[in-house]
């Protein structure tokens, strides 16, 4: 019998990857994504999976519209990947943010529990709940310090996914990963935001990197990898909480200067602090600056995972490095500008 799941978030960057994931192994798959103004697939379009995935319309702040697609659908897995997914912006928008990322959550929890608790529940957690870092690295049992509303908002919803799991015996699972990038990640996020920047620059284009603080270090992993820890979680015979990292840090900075190699772009440091630049040696114009709209009110200085559990347990281990992912975003973002395709 054909497996169906249903993936909320089904136009970000996780949702294109885990569907073309579970398409591969013959899954009926749903995905779910609010309406908008203009057609928003390009990724399914990237990956070649748009006319695979059946579209429904879904948000998390509405709950009779949950209730009506799950009775409706009939899931075997719900993947929850909905979310207002920027830090930045939760410090803007926190009550919508806790709508979604918090109680958007706990309205799907409740539509299983009525429909059907034996559908397997994916939820999206993240390293920002470790936030102030209590331990390096952070692990499963290392307590919670988010920083930001979405910090805030995706505890409660970490807590309220085990917390059904516990009450009403479902199998409830959150992932607490790590930063995962890849040639889909949105714009605003950092590392996309270097890769398309400076693909730019290599290309000639007159454009300038601002960035906010570049001493910050983060794991930074490949989504593509990361979907399948998800699926693993979804189908392991226990219902358990896991880490998902690649055990690596590295700083923005060391982002930017690996970027530029891959570009075969030549920069010269200099300055520090608020005047730290970077200057193209080929043409003596800046090519990334500092720019302090891009910090953050509290920001998260240092994020470092231990994969020691998913590895153990599940046999989950990341495949692409932190070179590897930087080629691959570099050349993704410097062949769409080469071809003068769209840069979304
Ligand atoms: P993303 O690219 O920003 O995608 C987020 C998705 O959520 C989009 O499809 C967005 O739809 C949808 N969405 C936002 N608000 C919604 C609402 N109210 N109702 C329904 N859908 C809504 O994020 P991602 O990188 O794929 O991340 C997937 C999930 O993992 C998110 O929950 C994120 O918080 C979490 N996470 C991500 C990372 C990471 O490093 N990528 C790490 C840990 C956890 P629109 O296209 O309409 O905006
Ligand atoms: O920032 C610093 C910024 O926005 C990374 C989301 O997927 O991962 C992501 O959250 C770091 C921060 O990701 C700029 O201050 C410097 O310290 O790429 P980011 P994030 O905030 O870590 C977690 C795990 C999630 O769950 C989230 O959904 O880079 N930084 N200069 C900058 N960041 C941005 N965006 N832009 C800058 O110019």
């Amino acid at each position: 019998m054909t497996q169906i799941a249903l993936v909320t978030g089904i136009t970000g960057q996780d949702g294109a990857y885990l569907a073309r994931s579970l398409l591969n192994d013959g899954y009926k798959v749903y995905g779910a994504a609010r309406r908008a103004s203009t057609r928003n697939l390009w990724r399914l379009d990237d990956l070649g999976i748009a006319d695979k995935v059946e579209i429904v319309y879904l948000d998390l702040l509405e709950f009779t519209n949950l209730l009506d697609l799950v009775r409706r659908l009939r899931p075997a897995e719900i993947y929850n990947l909905a979310a207002q997914s920027f830090v930045g912006v939760s410090f803007e928008q926190p009550l919508y943010t806790s709508e979604a990322n918090a109680l958007g959550v706990l309205r799907l929890l409740e539509v299983i529990r009525a429909v059907d608790p034996k559908i397997r529940f994916y939820q999206a957690s993240t390293s920002e709940m470790f936030g102030m870092v209590h331990e390096t690295p952070q692990r499963e049992s290392t307590p919670f310090h988010p920083r930001s509303p979405y910090g805030v908002a995706k505890t409660f919803a970490h807590y309220a996914t085990q917390n059904y799991r516990e009450s009403w015996n479902m199998h409830a699972v959150s992932g607490i990963l790590f930063n995962h990038e890849s040639p889909l990640r949105g714009l605003e996020f950092v590392t996309r935001k270097i890769s398309a920047t400076l693909a730019q620059v290599a290309a000639g284009h007159d454009t300038v990197l601002g960035l906010g603080n570049i001493d910050v270090t983060r794991d930074w992993g490949f989504a593509g990898d990361y979907v399948e820890a998800m699926r693993m979680m979804v189908a392991a015979n226990t219902a358990r909480d896991y880490v998902v990292a690649t055990g690596q840090t590295h700083t923005v900075r060391e982002f930017v200067k690996a970027t530029a190699q891959a570009l075969g772009l030549d920069l010269a440091w200099e300055g520090d602090g608020a005047t730290e630049r970077a200057v193209n040696r080929k043409t003596g114009k800046p090519a990334v600056v500092i720019d302090a709209k891009f910090h953050r009110p509290a920001e998260v200085f240092s994020l470092q995972g231990d994969p020691a559990r998913i590895r153990a347990d599940l046999g989950w281990k990341p495949r692409v490095d932190f070179a590897g992912l930087v080629e691959m975003m570099a050349k993704a973002d410097f062949d769409r500008v080469k071809a003068g395709r769209a840069i979304y």
